[in-house]
């Protein structure tokens, strides 16, 4: 191989990798889609996934996101002759990277009516890892997109409804693309200080004041928000969520100042913006008084995270995939890469993360279609619930890690900005911060905990995995594996809210990484049933590296408190 690749080439010349096609290269991600899909509707998947993994990381479509990542937007706030405009320009690479996505079903599929039926999310999540990293981050609007349509078919009225079919079109002529402004100047994580003020007016219509701080994808034709209605109660009880459209329907933008775009590490192609609602008219989704704006957006945010674990897991896979093409054509002491002891083991511990974050990535996915179409049990809707917000936070956690890794395996070209890692890296950094920090995930198991019992239902799930797991390879994997749902358990055991917020994190992460294992055990077995034991093997490993971290140190937490500055 080594010698085709560098055929023509002067000798002194590396080879460049060639990134394989994001299906026929993956194989972890075929074997889950597999897993997940059953034999008949994979083979029925099989043509349109590939299509979509050869255009993926087509030299083309690679060529698209470079230059957009190149071209940050523009923000043009007047007119030649000084009318107010506040339009945001964005790259033309950028636009076209969403057309692909929008026409190969990132937001359609999962609303269309198809054989897959309760599988479609099987299917759309590898529409989503294959085309989300190569896709400049046009994977953002899409996550969004998705969270409102949901949340508006959930939540809303017959209007609401109505602008559903743009969400989910497959035309990129007629499809709408969504925002969601949730962060004000008081931070994105404690909503419940959202300053947005809701005034109704004579003839009941809706207008919203105050300052969005951080509102991505603002080129969106429309957004989901929070505000509070004058008179409401301080704190979260007192938000209602509207919708606003940017344009009105008689063409006239609506009343929302763009204050300045973000300048940020990643994301460069992705237009972020700082927004002043000056009376913008909105529509209030569910009643605005109720108190429930919040719990309402949770559906949303719920969405949201799943597409952000799918965003986590397809950039550690092409990490991955870059490093290992890279291992296939780079020659050191002697021999390719590939071949040398130390850097096998990183790489293929970096596919057991790979593995372990589709594990738990499609786990969500299978529960969520099943949620939608209705054929989901109550103890199914618990565990997605306990599931998204652990899943989001282990598998953010993974990628920066395991991206930066795939940086360190290709070397210095991978820290040059041609090379596109630099772009894969920062872009892969966001991931932790949007859509509720490592904390804050760790602080919303807790909430799904005590609400619907979520570790009970995680714990009963991931015990049934195991019990069907009899390969004798799967031994160890599988005690392992149960020992780290009793010491779990056990360490649930706390009733003091403050010492639990404490450990909070680390027994997130512990539950994570039990569970993707627990998982990955139960795929091990069926795909050893076909003469595959990789997936045992990279079961075997994660158990191997331990999987409940230590707790917090309570006694550095004390220090801290009391000498944070002599520390
Ligand atoms: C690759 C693609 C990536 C995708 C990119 C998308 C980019 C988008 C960029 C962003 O918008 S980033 C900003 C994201 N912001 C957040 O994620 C907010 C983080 N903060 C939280 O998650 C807080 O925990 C939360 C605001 C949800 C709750 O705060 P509170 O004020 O403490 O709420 P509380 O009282 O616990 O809950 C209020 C209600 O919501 C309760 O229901 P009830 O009214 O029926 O009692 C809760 O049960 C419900 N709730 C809260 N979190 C929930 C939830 N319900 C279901 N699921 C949840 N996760």
């Amino acid at each position: 191989m080594l010698e085709n690749k560098l055929d023509g080439m002067p000798p002194s010349l590396q080879a460049p990798p060639l990134l394989p096609d994001a299906w026929g290269g993956d194989r972890a991600l075929r074997e889950s889609v597999n897993f997940h899909l059953g034999d008949e509707a994979f083979s029925f998947a099989v043509p349109e996934l590939s299509r979509v993994g050869e255009t993926a990381t087509a030299p083309a479509t690679l060529a698209l996101a470079a230059r957009a990542e190149s071209e940050p937007p523009k923000l043009v706030p007047y007119a030649p002759w000084g009318e107010r405009m506040d339009e945001i320009i964005v790259s033309d690479a950028y636009t076209e990277l969403g057309k692909i996505g929008i026409r190969a079903g990132v937001t359609a599929l999962p609303y269309e009516d198809t054989d897959y039926a309760a599988k479609a999310r099987i299917v759309w999540a590898a529409l989503l890892h294959m085309w989300g990293p190569s896709s400049a981050l046009y994977s953002c609007p899409v996550a969004m997109t998705d969270g409102a349509a949901r949340t508006l078919l959930l939540h809303g009225d017959l209007d609401d409804i109505g602008v559903v079919g743009r969400l989910t079109s497959r035309d990129p002529a007629t499809a709408w693309t969504s925002g969601q402004w949730m962060t004000e100047t008081t931070g994105g994580s404690d909503v419940s200080r959202t300053g947005t003020v809701a005034r109704r007016e004579e003839g009941g219509s809706w207008r919203l004041y105050g300052t969005k701080w951080f509102t991505s994808a603002t080129t969106s034709e429309m957004a989901l928000t929070l505000a509070r209605p004058e008179g409401a109660s301080d704190g979260s009880r007192g938000l209602a969520l509207f919708r606003i459209h940017r344009m009105l329907d008689d063409g006239h933008r609506n009343a929302i100042t763009v204050r300045r775009l973000k300048d940020k590490l990643g994301t460069r192609a992705l237009p972020t913006a700082e927004l002043e609602l000056e009376g913008a008219l909105a529509y209030p989704v569910g009643d605005p008084l109720d108190g429930g704006g919040v719990r309402r957006i949770a559906t949303m945010l719920n969405i949201t995270r799943i597409h952000n674990a799918l965003g986590a897991t397809g950039a550690l896979g092409r990490g991955l995939a870059w490093a290992r093409a890279h291992a296939e054509v780079r020659e050191a002491f002697g021999s390719r890469l590939a071949q040398l002891p130390a850097h096998r083991a990183t790489l293929a511990d970096l596919a057991v993360d790979h593995a372990a974050s589709l594990a738990l990535t499609m786990r969500c996915c299978d529960l969520m279609g099943r949620i939608e179409h209705g054929s989901a049990s109550d103890g199914e809707v618990a565990l997605l619930r306990g599931l998204t917000p652990i899943t989001k936070l282990a598998t953010g956690r993974w990628s920066i890690a395991g991206v930066t890794e795939a940086m360190e395996a290709i070397g210095g070209v991978g820290y040059c900005e041609d090379s596109t890692i630099p772009a894969l890296v920062r872009n892969t950094h966001v991931i932790p911060i949007w859509e509720g920090t490592t904390n804050v995930m760790a602080l919303d198991f807790l909430r799904a905990v005590v609400r619907v019992d979520a570790l009970s239902v995680l714990i009963e799930d991931a015990n049934e995995a195991l019990a069907r797991c009899k390969h004798p390879l799967l031994e160890a994997p599988v005690h392992e594996t149960k020992a780290a749902l009793r010491l779990l358990e056990e360490r649930a055991r706390i009733d003091d809210a403050e010492a639990a917020a404490g450990q909070a994190r680390s027994f997130a992460v512990g539950v994570a990484a039990a569970y993707a294992c627990a998982r990955l055990c139960l795929q091990g077995e069926w795909a050893s049933s076909r003469g595959d034991l990789r997936t045992i093997a990279a079961a075997t490993r994660l158990a191997e590296r331990g999987l409940v971290p230590a707790p917090a140190p309570s006694h550095l937490e004390l220090a801290m408190d009391e000498e944070l500055s002599t520390l």
